[in-house]
């Protein structure tokens, strides 16, 4: 006779029942590792359930029935078969491991189990696991330790699973699942040499609870106050959805004047506009999930092969109507909100849940930024230019650790002496695959990623070391131009760092002309510092792409600025005959003691007649354009030795 201990089964039996009440409250992604892990809740639930009554059952020797003595045991080793089998299913979710379908594999993963169960089930027949002897009561059978060895293959099993795809886990998730299935195996042997302590549910619930703390909290998925999923669910779908071969379409809208909202109002109302719309949309059409991506961005996904263009029109046009809603205070707000809404329908092939995010991201912000209010598909075509441009992105990372940027430089021609006085620096990007890349696609990359910083530093070292290792300067170069990304320019430091990287390649502060854009002119307040200690140290300063911005010109006076680059649209629209904007801006900078540099020279034409109009400078093909170091030398040595 056992010393039946029902503590331990007891208080599992009640956190399974909390956990089930908690985990079913909250809305879940539709994501099969969800479905395994309330199922283990039910098991759990129906297992220390049996295992209660089994040994209450027990206890009670003849005064309850032998069937149900065999039922209820039966039901409990099912359940804990049942708890193994979807905590194994549960590990494989969690790796995206979908080779199920191919029928061996099947079978190493649902046949031990169903076997197992068939064996408890049959057992009140067979007793090969225990009996029930009229005397002794319980009794272990000859095959009793079948749930250990059970027990050691699913865990076998899952250390193996993770092993091979571990790279698509998780850090959490790896070390979750491995001290998971560790507990299940110590689990085992409690059961296997304490039967009567009747620990085996809750130290299964215990692992239960690990998952529920480290992977299944909602708040990991959704945001409580909106209801809407987070952009780690909208990845994980699509993640699961590609390796089940699934389609999906997404409607996706982007407020456009999202951080305008922002600075109008308080937190909660934002929180209750993004609320709105969600239920708006939801009320338009038949939303499966409604995602939050951040940025005023919601992505809403279907799975399935369904065209959903109707519903992106239906959407868009909500945003004709203003936005009602109340704010914590209880005043109502009425806004009308700008949106762009882009569609990528079924058909389109998605390489990845976070390189699909980026791509939603990038059109909505391309929409935004070219003003564009509307519905735009997002097609094969974007989809490919995101690769592209993570790639470039790889590829400009590896570049910078490994120290491969190169630097080319473009002559720049002097009218006064017509000869090749200056140049300007521009990077240049190698890859063996792609070849070289243009810093129109990774210039805007590394201000968003933050490595314009270190580019650019690079950027002047290499100029600074070209200065200096050639003798430029011996060479009739009076300076060079080097640009300064308007990102490059947050740092408070920058003027400090920059003074040091030239002074330390022994070049004069004079031979660098830092080239700033009208962009940086804008934000330029806590700059104007920075700029004066390195035009105080002697460095100078040209304002880049004059025209193509929106100058405030007291500001750009008011500034250090010793040169003006007009941009090449500006000269090129003059010699389009399309205006005469070119000789008044040379005639209004002049006047004001800035010298003018044309850019975009292409044409011998277009050269006689901008000396003949007095601009100071000239850069463009027709003189040359950017080359390597090398040739750059040998072209100013060419052009300067005998005049063009
Ligand atoms: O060479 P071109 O295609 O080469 O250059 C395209 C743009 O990239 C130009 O507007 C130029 O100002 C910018 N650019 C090139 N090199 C650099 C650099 O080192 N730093 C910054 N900030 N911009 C650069
Ligand atoms: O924006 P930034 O001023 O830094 O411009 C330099 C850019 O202009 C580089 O991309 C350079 O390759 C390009 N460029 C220079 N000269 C010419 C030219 O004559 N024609 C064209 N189309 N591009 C030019
Ligand atoms: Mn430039």
């Amino acid at each position: 006779m056992f010393n039946w201990n029902y503590d331990f089964a007891g208080v599992a039996l009640c956190i399974n029942c909390v956990l089930l009440f908690f985990y079913k409250r909250n809305h879940v992604v539709p994501l099969r590792q969800h479905n395994y892990f309330s199922g283990l809740i039910y098991a759990e639930l129906l297992m220390a359930l049996t295992d209660i009554l089994s040994s209450m059952a027990l206890d009670a020797g003849n005064r309850t029935s032998l069937f149900v003595k065999y039922l209820s045991l039966s039901v409990f080793f099912s359940m804990y078969v049942g708890c193994l089998l979807l905590l194994f299913l549960y590990t494989k979710s969690l790796c995206d491991y979908h080779s199920v379908r191919q029928y061996p594999l099947f079978s190493f993963f649902y046949l031990p189990a169903g076997a197992v169960i068939g064996l408890y089930l049959s057992n009140p027949f067979t007793g090969l696991v225990y009996f029930i002897d009229p005397v002794i009561g319980y009794t272990a059978g000859p095959l009793y330790e079948i749930f250990a060895a059970l027990t050691l293959y699913y865990s076998f099993l899952s250390l193996v699973l993770t092993a091979i795809v571990h790279k698509r886990m998780t850090k959490e998730q790896l070390l979750t699942m491995h001290v998971v299935w560790t507990i299940v195996i110590v689990g085992a042997l409690v059961r296997l040499f304490m039967p009567e302590q009747l620990m085996v549910s809750l130290i299964m619930t215990l692992c239960t609870i690990i998952i529920f703390i480290n992977l299944e909290n909602p708040d990991l998925y959704w945001n409580r106050m909106t209801g809407l999923f987070n952009d780690l669910s909208f990845t994980e779908v699509i993640q699961k959805s590609m390796y089940s071969n699934k389609r999906i379409s997404v409607i996706c809208i982007g407020i456009k004047n999202y951080d305008e909202f922002k600075m109008s109002y308080d937190s909660v109302a934002v929180s209750l506009l993004r609320k709105e719309i969600a239920k708006a949309m939801n009320d338009i059409m038949d939303c499966q999930s409604i995602y939050y991506l951040g940025h005023g961005r919601f992505a809403i996904l279907f799975i399935g092969d369904d065209d959903h263009l109707g519903d992106a029109e239906m959407a868009y046009d909500r945003f004709r109507r203003p936005w009602i809603f109340e704010s914590d205070r209880g005043r109502t707000i009425s806004v009308y909100i700008n949106a762009s809404v882009a569609y990528l329908p079924a058909s389109t092939n998605i390489t990845s849940g976070g390189q699909l995010r980026d791509v939603i991201a990038s059109k909505l912000m391309d929409m935004a930024r070219q003003d564009i209010s509307g519905l735009k598909i997002i097609d094969e075509k974007a989809m490919q230019k995101q690769i592209y441009i993570s790639r470039v992105e790889a590829i400009l990372d590896k570049a910078l650790e490994l120290d491969n940027i190169e630097v080319w430089y473009q002559p720049i021609y002097d009218r006064k002496t017509g000869r090749i006085i200056a140049a300007e620096a521009l990077s240049r990007l190698h890859d063996d695959q792609l070849g070289y890349i243009r810093p129109d696609v990774f210039i805007p990359l590394a201000e968003i990623t933050g490595a314009i910083t270190i580019l650019g530093s690079r950027v002047l070292e290499k100029t600074c070391d070209f200065i200096r290792r050639q003798g430029l300067a011996e060479m009739g170069i009076e300076y060079i131009e080097v640009n300064l990304s308007p990102a490059q320019c947050r740092d408070e430091n920058l003027a400090v760092k920059m003074l040091e990287v030239i002074e330390s390649h022994g070049v004069s502060p004079g031979m660098i002309n830092l080239e700033v854009t009208e962009s940086t002119v804008e934000d330029m307040n806590q700059l104007k510092q920075q700029i004066r200690i390195l035009h105080d140290a002697g460095v100078g300063f040209s304002l880049d792409d004059y025209g193509v911005g929106y100058s405030n010109l007291v500001k750009i006076f008011a500034l250090p600025f010793s040169l003006v680059k007009l941009d090449k649209t500006v000269v090129w629209s003059y010699f389009n005959n399309e205006n005469k904007i070119l000789e008044d801006l040379l005639a209004m900078f002049q006047k004001n003691g800035l010298q003018v540099v044309a850019e975009g020279v292409e044409t011998e034409l277009m050269a006689e007649k901008l000396n003949e109009l007095g601009c100071d400078f000239q850069q463009g093909f027709w003189y040359s354009e950017a080359l390597p170091d090398k040739d750059f030398v040998r072209y100013v040595r060419d052009f300067n030795g005998n005049e063009k």
